[in-house]
């Protein structure tokens, strides 16, 4: 049997990232493309270079030229430009949405069977545009934003209770980042609600507010500290958590960024809700039973979602 094949549009900070996890995890062989390909391919020998040291057989690969991603299983997408100074939201809507374009042309003629991972920004938009473009099923297209929003939740949770971050979940849904919208009475500290924790003293509902707006501004913590680009080793573990689930058919419960047609009251865009990755991609949408003022704050993160897609389409691009 032949190790599974993967490959990484752009070899960014993430690019990078995920090229290393899936030579220490052994998830297979990896083929990274980026507009620079010397900066693909070096980093590619040097990763692969750490196998020996680490143990891990991964053939890694890098190239400017589409055709060497043919036949990939897995295809995760960092391509992209981020935000600079003096930069509109339009701007970045415009150049990103150019450079998902020919990424989704890559994908549709060399790896149309693949499971594909969007993760560049603004995500939940840039999915829409590479599912669209692409023409491939939307059960095998998903965005990745809801497993690092929740993992940020889950840590500043755990540092606030003091326990192992192991035994925290998390359940956040709606768009990436700001407009995050986390379910504390579906978050659990071994399975103890985190209302019934304030209830029990274990904190207090203000605390509670605080993390739920830091995890919301995660992002925006992170680039204010870097000063120049974004995170990118949690991002990429998140998109890995991804990825593992539907190669080795976990059946992990995630919260990933998918076209809704009808869940939630809602159709025709991607937003993040909690689903179940396995072999076939999305097998499955959670949908849960929301309070009124849940029921707001998501359809409050949807609008903003579809708000980004209609500048998205007077662009016309
Ligand atoms: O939760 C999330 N979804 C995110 C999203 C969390 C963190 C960062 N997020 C976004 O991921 C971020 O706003 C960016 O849009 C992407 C990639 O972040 P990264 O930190 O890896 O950015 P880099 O280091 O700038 O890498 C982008 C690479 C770079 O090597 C470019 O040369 C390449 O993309 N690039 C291209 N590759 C292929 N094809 C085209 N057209 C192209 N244009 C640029």
């Amino acid at each position: 049997m032949a190790r599974k094949k993967i490959a990484l549009i752009g070899a960014g900070n993430i690019g990078g990232t995920l090229a290393h996890l899936i030579g220490l995890k052994e998830l297979g062989d990896v083929v990274m493309f980026d507009v620079f390909p010397g900066v693909a391919a070096g980093k590619a020998l040097d990763i692969m270079q750490s196998g020996p040291v680490d143990g891990f057989d991964s053939a890694m690969s890098g190239t400017g030229d589409y055709a060497a991603i043919a036949g990939a299983d897995v295809v995760i997408v960092t391509a992209g430009f981020p935000r600079m100074p003096g930069m509109t939201r339009d701007d970045l809507l415009t150049k990103n949405a150019g450079v998902i374009g020919q990424v989704a042309e890559g994908i549709k003629t060399y790896a149309p069977n693949a499971f594909v991972i969007c993760i560049t920004n603004p995500l939940d938009v840039m999915v829409w545009v590479l599912q669209q473009k692409s023409g491939l099923p939307p059960e095998k297209v998903v965005g990745m934003a809801g497993v690092l929003d929740s993992s940020r939740f889950r840590l500043f949770l755990a540092q606030e209770f003091n326990v192992s971050v192991e035994d925290v979940t998390a359940f956040v849904l709606g768009g990436h980042g700001d407009t995050m919208v986390p379910l504390t009475r579906y978050s659990t500290v071994a399975g103890v609600p985190v209302p019934d924790l304030v209830k029990m003293g274990w904190t207090t509902q203000e605390k509670i507010d605080a993390i739920v707006t830091r995890t919301a501004n995660g992002g925006g913590e992170i680039v204010k500290l870097l000063e120049k680009g974004s995170a990118f080793y949690a991002p990429a573990a998140s998109a890995i958590a991804m990825a593992e689930s539907y190669l080795l058919d976990k059946k992990r419960v995630l919260p990933c960024a998918v076209l809704l047609n009808g869940e939630y009251g809602q159709k025709d865009f991607y937003v993040g809700v909690p689903v179940v990755i396995g072999g076939n991609g999305v097998e499955r949408i959670l949908e849960v039973q929301f309070t009124p003022e849940e029921k707001a704050a998501f359809d409050k993160s949807c609008d903003a979602v579809k708000k980004l897609i209609e500048d998205f389409k007077k662009l016309g691009v």
